[in-house]
């Protein structure tokens, strides 16, 4: 039996200025559509949330804290 859990794993990661980050939709377990599919480079510090829009209501929601 499989378990759907639509979160992101490592929602919360931390980042150096310069880093980019990339949401790696092809280690999804379960063919299911997600909104945040992309690598952005983060240029400054401070704190980036982010959400998947289809499932935020289900917890799928992260931050990048860039320093
Ligand atoms: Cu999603």
């Amino acid at each position: 039996m499989r378990v759907q859990v639509n979160r992101f794993l490592a929602a919360n990661v931390v980042v150096e200025v310069g880093d980019s980050v990339t949401f790696d939709m092809a280690r999804n377990a379960f063919p299911v559509p997600h909104t945040s599919t992309f690598t952005m480079k983060f240029t400054k510090a401070g704190t980036c949330s982010y959400v998947c829009l289809i499932h935020a209501g289900m917890g799928m929601v992260g931050q990048v804290v860039v320093q």
